[in-house]
């Protein structure tokens, strides 16, 4: 299967487990309410799925059960759609696009919009720690306290929060990628690790899905940056040009858009040179960063 199809037949599943699972909750106390329909309207029909995708790839790496990764996936993925609900919000980056259509709290209102974000980051570790996911509880309790970290307040909630502080402290290269590695890097770095931890890896092969999930996140955020310096919002499906509006501390605000460039074709190859150690296993993951780097939307 080539990289497309792939990633298209996993962006598939995602949405129907995704539909699955919010289905499930809205057929409880939930259902019909407007919190339920928003949090569909948040999560299904639209995103790359790239950290769903991350994870099942590195899972794959060391044979395990597909649906075990891709429930470790939808969490993911309901992390990711949190983070982007609230960072949509007026209070944060303020937009009214997201993923081609109106953000959430546009669709439905501001209030709803932070219980959507709440109740998806809830939903994340309901369904990692759940029996269904994994049969070792030693597992699924090590898939919580990573996705924990990665996602609260040492990892993408202080990304987040060191991104919004700028203008009040001055920022430079290195605390522009520390910004990053937090705010972006730490879900890609979890989606590599829990495909490591599915799969029982050596400390190597773990280090090594570590170091490629870095140059991952920074690679990835790079071309965001591109994107919105260059990009087209018809085909982003948000707006563009809003770094520079905003006054937004990018790596391509601090050295320029050449410079960027150059570090991009570095940070491939650092991502590529970390796969070595699974061979031809890992040429999936590889096809990945590429996609991350040249993709226009
Ligand atoms: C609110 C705690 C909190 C954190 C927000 C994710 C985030 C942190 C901010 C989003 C701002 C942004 C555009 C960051 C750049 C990287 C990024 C996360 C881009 C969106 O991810 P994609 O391209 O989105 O994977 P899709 O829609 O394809 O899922």
């Amino acid at each position: 299967m080539t990289f497309k199809e792939d990633l298209e037949r996993v962006g598939r599943l995602v949405e129907a487990r995704l539909d699955a699972m919010l289905g499930d909750q809205g057929s409880g106390a939930a259902q019909g309410t407007t919190l339920a329909k928003a949090m569909r309207y948040a999560v299904l029909g639209g995103g790359k799925r790239l950290r769903p995708f991350l994870l099942m790839q590195s899972a794959r790496l060391f044979g395990v059960n597909e649906t075990a990764a891709l429930d470790a996936g939808c969490a993911l993925e309901c992390v990711h759609c949190y983070s982007l609900v609230h960072d949509d919000l007026p209070a944060m980056d303020d937009d009214d696009m997201r993923r081609g259509r109106p953000t959430v709290h546009k669709a439905f209102d501001e209030a709803t919009a932070i219980l959507v974000g709440d109740a998806l980051l809830t939903i994340a570790f309901e369904t990692l720690s759940s029996p269904s996911l994994h049969e070792d509880p030693a597992i699924r309790s090590e898939l919580v306290l990573h996705l924990a970290r990665a996602s609260g307040w040492q990892g993408m909630v202080l990304g987040q929060a060191l991104d919004l502080s700028i203008g009040q402290t001055s920022f430079g290269g290195d605390d522009v990628a520390r910004m990053q590695a937090l705010k972006t890097g730490a879900l890609f770095r979890f989606a590599c690790e829990a495909g490591a931890i599915l799969g029982r890896a050596s400390a190597s092969e773990r280090a090594a899905l570590i170091a490629y999930a870095s140059a991952f996140g920074q690679a990835f955020q790079l071309a965001d940056d591109l994107l919105d310096a260059e990009g087209d919002a018809a085909t982003l499906g948000k707006a563009v040009a809003k770094d520079a509006g905003q006054g937004k501390a990018t790596l391509i605000a601090l050295f320029g858009v050449d410079a960027a460039r150059a570090r991009l074709k570095v940070l491939l190859q650092e991502a590529e040179g970390a796969l070595a150690p699974f061979g031809s296993r890992g040429e999936m993951l590889v096809e990945t960063v590429r996609f991350a780097v040249n993709r226009s939307s």
